[in-house]
């Protein structure tokens, strides 16, 4: 059986939660800081560790099976791949951004401006879209301190808390695009047994995360009232318990409305209410 190549980042805002998810998939693997390459002892695949920018052509080339990296990066380096998975993590937009004293208040006015980006294939489609003509500057890094040295109008930079861009004097301006890190792999993998199994894994793990094992007690008189607040994976079960007129409900909820879920059970009878993450749903 061919071994599969796994890349993900070496280090960087992905490496931590792209080892986690592999390693909640139940792969086996050591996480050496120092190597390139780490054998799966447990599944016939090895992780090559990368620089993000590299890894949609170790994908497009097949030299790496799958791969996980941001979706702007994709975008940016405009390869040939299959997006297999939505993972969920690395989230953020990029922005167009300019100086918190400017007057620019319409898209138009960016006509003949100076933008600052490390994403100029990006920028250079939404522009061309939105039929503007802009000077775009591509830089390597620190793109926020340009419009400050005078090296450009405006930016075009990844933001998550906005933190960088504030502190900056800069404001965001338009929405290019949003990202996640996402699980690319070489056209047709997806048709290997394999790359099936590991997808099925990430989305057992991806649907656990989304959900909480949810035990509760209540007395029979209010069970409807309480089954009519849980959805369940199929139903909840219902567990009788020693003292004759409760029972134990199980099953599991949504974590985006888990407060407002938790609030209205309390409300229905429900009492000593457990709530467990979850660590795998295979459906
Ligand atoms: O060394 P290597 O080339 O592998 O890594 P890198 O330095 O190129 O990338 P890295 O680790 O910084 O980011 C990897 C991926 O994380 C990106 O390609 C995005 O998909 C995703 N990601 C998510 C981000 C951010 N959030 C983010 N905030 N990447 C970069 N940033 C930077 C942004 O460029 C800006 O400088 O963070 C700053 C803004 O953050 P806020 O929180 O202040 O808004
Ligand atoms: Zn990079």
């Amino acid at each position: 059986m061919k071994t599969l190549k796994i890349a993900i980042q070496k280090s960087g805002r992905l490496n931590e939660k792209s080892v986690e998810l592999l390693k909640n998939c139940g792969l086996n693997f050591e996480n050496y800081k120092s190597s390139l390459i780490s054998p799966v002892s447990n599944f016939p695949l090895e992780i090559l560790f990368l620089r993000d920018d590299d890894i949609p052509e170790y994908v497009q080339d097949g030299i790496a099976d799958l791969g996980i990296v941001g979706e702007n990066v994709i975008q940016e380096t405009e390869v040939e791949v299959s997006y297999l998975q939505k993972l969920g993590f690395g989230k953020c937009s990029l922005k167009i951004a300019v100086p918190n004293n400017n007057t620019i208040t319409d898209i138009n006015q960016l006509n003949g401006k100076a933008i600052a980006t490390t994403y100029p294939v990006i920028l250079g489609k939404y522009l061309k879209e939105k039929g503007i003509t802009s000077d775009i500057r591509t830089i390597s890094g620190s793109v926020e301190i340009s419009p400050g040295l005078g090296l450009s109008d405006a930016i075009c930079d990844l933001v998550s808390t906005g933190g960088t861009l504030k502190s900056n004097g800069l404001m965001p301006f338009a929405d290019v695009m949003s990202s996640e890190a996402v699980l690319i792999g070489s056209k047709g993998s997806e048709d290997n047994h394999l790359v099936q199994e590991l997808i099925q894994r990430i989305q057992s793990v991806l649907r656990a995360k989304e959900t909480k094992y949810v035990v509760l007690n209540v007395e029979r008189k209010n069970l409807p009232a309480v089954l009519a607040l849980l959805p369940g994976v199929k139903s909840p079960s219902v567990v009788p318990l020693a003292e004759g007129d409760w029972v134990a409900v199980h099953t599991v909820i949504p974590e985006r409305d888990f407060w407002d879920r938790i609030s209205q059970l309390k409300q229905a009878g429900a009492q000593g209410i457990v709530v467990m993450p979850i660590e795998k749903i295979i459906l």
